[in-house]
């Protein structure tokens, strides 16, 4: 069994170079040879995603790869992030994917691994708390749901102008998740967790557990693959990625753990 790990791609029509790169990416896993396998999305799929009715033609294309996967029998599963916490039981049911739970711990080779969008550790930022306790809130979203597109996508906007805004004064280390957060969560629980969210792409190892953190896709993008006793987090820029030279399609390996 192989499973992937992506997150934070933030797609949307003003990056069509990283739908193009998801296009490829998942072409690519859909071809592979090492079957079964799986992939996850941990969060941030989507720039601002505003509900299932929007449907565009770049949304589209994206389904049209979750249909090449199913039928490739790659089972995919999707944790929300805070940008995509609107995508709905008729996203799910139309391209075949599974929803997680915020936090879902898998078993691979006799390990427990953690999985999560990863913003729930970030405690230190209290505003940002706040504006996932809102977002998150049923009641929020079906308020939300109710408007009409053109209302929507304002408000998509918005957030994201507010959300730049708000990060512009903030502390570096504020915005990072909080450790001792992390390790109650974690120790003693898993080995070996796995987020995005933080666009800080790293492996940090205590005594107690191991923590990889995926990289955003953005000049670059990333890709996590665990297989055997081991993960593997690979990156390549998006250029080098739709290059028509095979020659520059090369992955680079950043980080690796074995066990
Ligand atoms: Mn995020």
């Amino acid at each position: 069994m192989t499973r992937y790990f992506i997150s934070d791609l933030h797609l949307s029509d003003k990056r069509l170079d990283l739908i193009q790169a998801f296009v490829y990416l998942t072409d690519q896993l859909c071809q592979c040879q090492e079957q079964p396998s799986e992939l996850y999305i941990l969060g941030d799929f989507f720039e601002a995603y505003i509900g299932d009715d929007y449907q565009p033609d770049w949304i589209k294309i994206l389904d049209a790869q979750f249909a090449k996967l199913a039928s490739a029998n790659i089972a995919t599963y999707f944790i929300a992030g805070n940008r995509d916490f609107l995508v709905g039981d008729d996203w799910f049911k139309r391209n075949c994917v599974t929803a997680l739970a915020e936090q879902h711990i898998i078993h691979h080779n006799e390990q427990a691994i953690m999985l999560t969008h990863g913003d729930e550790y970030c405690i230190d930022d209290q505003a940002y708390q706040e504006f996932r306790a809102m977002v998150r809130q049923p009641a929020w979203q079906e308020q939300v749901l109710a408007m009409p597109l053109a209302q929507r996508l304002a408000l998509a906007q918005k957030l994201r102008d507010d959300s730049k805004n708000m990060s512009a004064d903030k502390q570096d280390a504020i915005m990072d998740v909080n450790s001792s957060a992390v390790e109650e969560s974690v120790a003693g629980k898993v080995a070996l967790l796995v987020h995005g969210h933080t666009h800080r792409p790293a492996l940090h190892k205590t005594d107690k557990f191991s923590r990889l953190v995926l990289g955003d896709w953005d000049k670059n993008i990333w890709l996590a693959t665990l297989k055997n006793r081991s993960i593997e987090h690979r990156t390549i820029s998006v250029n080098s990625y739709l290059s028509d030279q095979p020659s520059i399609r090369e992955w680079q390996r950043i980080h690796l753990l074995t066990w």
